[in-house]
């Protein structure tokens, strides 16, 4: 795949599997199959016991914003809050597929049961960014310990920030030890997903003014550990260097804090994932250590209820809309009866 994840949206890829571009178009097409009624008890039984497929159609509910999904999500959550949630993000073509699989094939080593999420934030198809992760990360297509997925989340209420949270909790659940978030797609969306992993690696590759993009996209704040890929390339060396400063000037030196390291890997040929690893545990022994796994959780979730209460306002806010009472408002704002504040207040106060 092209590193053409971000806009236009791709079309869905006709040679992707049926059932990944369909979860997501029968939200848009056929708002029948959101009726279609879904043994809850059975199938969140089924994922437990690591039936992929089971774990497919809960994910698909998520993407579908299935009314199942309130029993889905309640049924889920006493198995919720084991695994360690790592989102991997940096620009297109950086070798975040590649590190993922390198990664996953690390703790499948370790006997670790994983679940890989590739979001793409930009995208309401995920059929294209699907077919190119299912590529890169053919070591594992086959493993029944390793769950893939990928993941549109915008197009219906409220993209990343909804979605994605959601998809941890059933990978969490259904026993995954590690899952990884991979970002498609560039821009804010990464700052984004990286708020839902415990630990962020941030990914860069050797080339001129890298580190002051770095700096500009506010990614030196948001990653746990810097992964400088692609080492064989000239100027692996310098771009450390320059990482290494710009971490050394951030505020983030006290005692106590976490200083994130940089890595340099080959991802393509496995090379300096040891060491990738190695930091990894060593910032999840922090994270527990000191606190900052729960508070981080404490904050995820935080994020999580917010998403899903807008979500719920907005969504009533447009069936007040499609009846009488919202029309007459607006015909009153018009006719200059009324302002818009009054009547953003009275739309309000028949929320609640
Ligand atoms: N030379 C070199 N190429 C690499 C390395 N790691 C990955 N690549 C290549 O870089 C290209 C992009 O790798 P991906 O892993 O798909 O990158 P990505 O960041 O997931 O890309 P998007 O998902 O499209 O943003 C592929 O052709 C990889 O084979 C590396 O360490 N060295
Ligand atoms: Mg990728």
């Amino acid at each position: 795949m092209p590193s053409s994840s971000a806009y236009p949206p791709r079309p869905a890829d006709p040679a992707a599997p049926l059932n990944e571009i369909s979860s997501v178009a029968t939200v848009v097409d056929h708002p029948a199959r959101r009726d279609r009624p879904v043994d809850v008890p059975s199938l969140v039984a089924s994922a437990r016991d690591g039936s992929p497929r089971a774990v497919a159609r809960l994910i698909s509910l998520v993407e579908d914003a299935h009314p199942a999904l309130r029993e889905v999500m309640a049924a889920l959550a006493p198995h919720t809050g084991h695994a360690h949630v790592i989102g991997v993000t940096g620009s297109p073509g950086v070798g975040k597929s590649t590190s993922t699989n390198a990664v996953v094939a690390a703790y499948r080593q370790r006997g670790q049961r994983v679940g890989i999420l590739a979001v793409d934030p930009s995208s309401p198809f995920s059929g294209g960014a699907l077919l190119g992760d299912r590529i890169r990360m053919q070591d594992h297509v086959l493993d029944p310990e390793v769950y893939i997925r990928s993941m549109a989340s915008r197009g219906h209420l409220g993209g990343v920030s909804w979605t994605t949270p959601q998809a941890l909790r059933v990978l969490d659940a259904a026993g995954c030890d590690v899952v990884v978030v991979e970002t498609v797609g560039v821009g804010q969306s990464e700052v984004e997903v990286a708020g839902l992993a415990d630990t962020t690696l941030v990914l860069l590759a050797p080339g001129m003014g890298d580190g002051i993009q770095a700096a500009k996209a506010g990614i030196l704040e948001i990653g746990d550990v810097f992964v400088v890929n692609k080492a064989d390339r000239e100027g692996a060396d310098a771009t450390v260097r320059d990482l290494r400063h710009m971490i050394s000037l951030g505020d983030r030196t006290e005692p106590g804090l976490w200083r994130p390291p940089v890595v340099k890997t080959i991802a393509a040929k496995g090379e300096g994932v040891d060491e990738l690893m190695a930091s990894v545990d060593k910032h999840l022994s922090w994270l527990e250590s000191t606190g900052t796994l729960r508070r981080r959780r404490i904050a995820r979730a935080e994020n999580e209820i917010e998403a899903i209460a807008v979500a719920t306002l907005r969504s009533r806010i447009g069936s007040l809309r499609h009846g009488d009472s919202g029309s007459r408002l607006a015909a009153d704002v018009v006719d200059g009866h009324t302002d818009p504040y009054t009547a953003a207040d009275q739309v309000v106060e028949a929320l609640t």
